[in-house]
């Protein structure tokens, strides 16, 4: 490897929460939000450049509570202060990961995300290009459709007209046959150019799911992720109807980069809830090598998260595959000087590493 990063130390790091508010509250896996909360990272270093990273556990879906997170945070950058930082840091697959592995999952993301930018500033690279020396220049976004069936077919037709190429709607909170009859609808809407992904989040029983890909026969969709309460029957399901499943709740906590084969067209790649960046990075490299798409999805990060899953999204794979950015738009307030340009159906790669360099610290509370 190339070899880009000469003798910096890390000589400080200051922690910082935030708290933004959404634009209206969202609720998931049964949690109402109003806010998103979370924690801020920046690692300096002996040669002036500094870095910043992201903790921020969804509640409901990470293990760790904030408070957690940060006191984590705190004794692993406090136990770096000093070294000296090396190309195996910001190597998926070198041993300075294992280092980590014993801090949550948010904390590692948030952790790696400050070393790589960090070593980003010192080399003179843009995060994207600390992950791959060549990556793309735009990574298209997966729209998020919400709100009642008639709502979300007027959604459906402006994401389509506005050039989105990917859409994703969440099933499994209607009886099935309300989910059919708008999956139906948004088939013919949407034609065969746009792919439609399709997500459960485990509400269905064998039976409901069954139910589900019968009255669907004929609409096309790219997949659907978690389809089942209990993921071990998600294999008879496959075989049984042939229907595409995507892995995501499943992931977690299970070493998707360790895959030896799977029933799954897709993995859903949340750094935040699976353990960080080279963590993701070889997810999605076992994925393709399994023929598998990697899809890289936010967990209502801020926009150094956001910019982040965007420079990873730019990275994997050698062709671009629509990134589950949209839940950016619901902050009504951002930690960046410069928000993200989002919602739309594509984001500029470059655009988004430069403005997530420049935070506004009056909008942060120093820990
Ligand atoms: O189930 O995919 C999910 C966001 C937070 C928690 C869970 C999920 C999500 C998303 C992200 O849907 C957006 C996307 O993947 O398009
Ligand atoms: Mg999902």
């Amino acid at each position: 490897m190339l070899s880009e990063i000469t003798g910096m130390k890390l000589t400080r790091y200051d922690l910082y929460s935030y708290s933004l508010p959404f634009y209206r509250p969202v609720t998931l896996g049964g949690i109402t939000l109003r806010h998103r909360e979370g924690l801020l990272l920046k690692l300096s270093g002996d040669d002036g450049s500094g870095g910043w990273g992201e903790s921020a556990p969804l509640p409901g879906f990470s293990g760790e509570r904030l408070d957690e997170a940060a006191s984590q945070l705190r004794r692993l950058a406090g136990s770096m202060m000093g070294r000296e930082v090396t190309d195996d840091w910001v190597d998926p697959y070198g041993s300075f990961g294992r280092e980590l592995d014993h801090a949550a999952p948010s904390v590692r993301f948030g952790f790696e995300l400050a070393v790589w930018n960090l070593c980003g500033a010192s080399s003179g690279r843009t995060l994207p290009e600390v992950v791959t020396p060549a990556p793309r220049t735009v990574v298209p976004v997966n729209g998020l459709l919400s709100g009642s069936p008639a709502e979300v077919l007027v959604e459906a037709r402006r994401m389509r007209d506005t050039g989105y190429r990917s859409v994703k709607l969440k099933v499994g909170t209607s009886t099935v046959a309300e989910d059919v009859a708008l999956v139906r609808a948004l088939g013919e809407e949407l034609g065969e150019d746009i792919s439609l992904r399709l997500d459960a989040n485990r509400a269905w029983g064998y039976e409901e799911a069954a139910e589900f890909v019968g009255g669907t026969a004929g609409v096309r969709f790219e997949y659907v992720e978690e389809p089942l309460a209990d993921p071990a029957r998600l294999p008879g399901l496959v075989r049984h109807f042939g229907v595409p499943v995507a892995l995501d709740e499943s992931l977690v906590g299970m070493e998707p980069e360790k895959v030896e084969e799977t029933f799954a067209v897709a993995f859903v790649l949340k750094p935040t809830l699976l353990g960080g960046i080279s963590r993701t990075l070889r997810a999605a490299g076992r994925a393709l090598r399994l023929g598998v798409t990697p899809v890289i999805s936010s967990a209502y990060e801020s926009g150094v998260g956001t910019a982040a899953l965007v420079a990873l999204a730019a990275g994997i794979g050698d062709r671009p595959v629509a990134a589950g950015l949209d839940p950016y738009r619901i902050m009504a307030e951002e930690v960046l000087e410069t928000p993200l340009n989002l919602p739309a159906p594509s984001v500029d790669v470059r655009e988004t590493a430069d403005a997530s360099r420049t935070i506004d610290v009056r909008r942060l509370e120093r820990l």
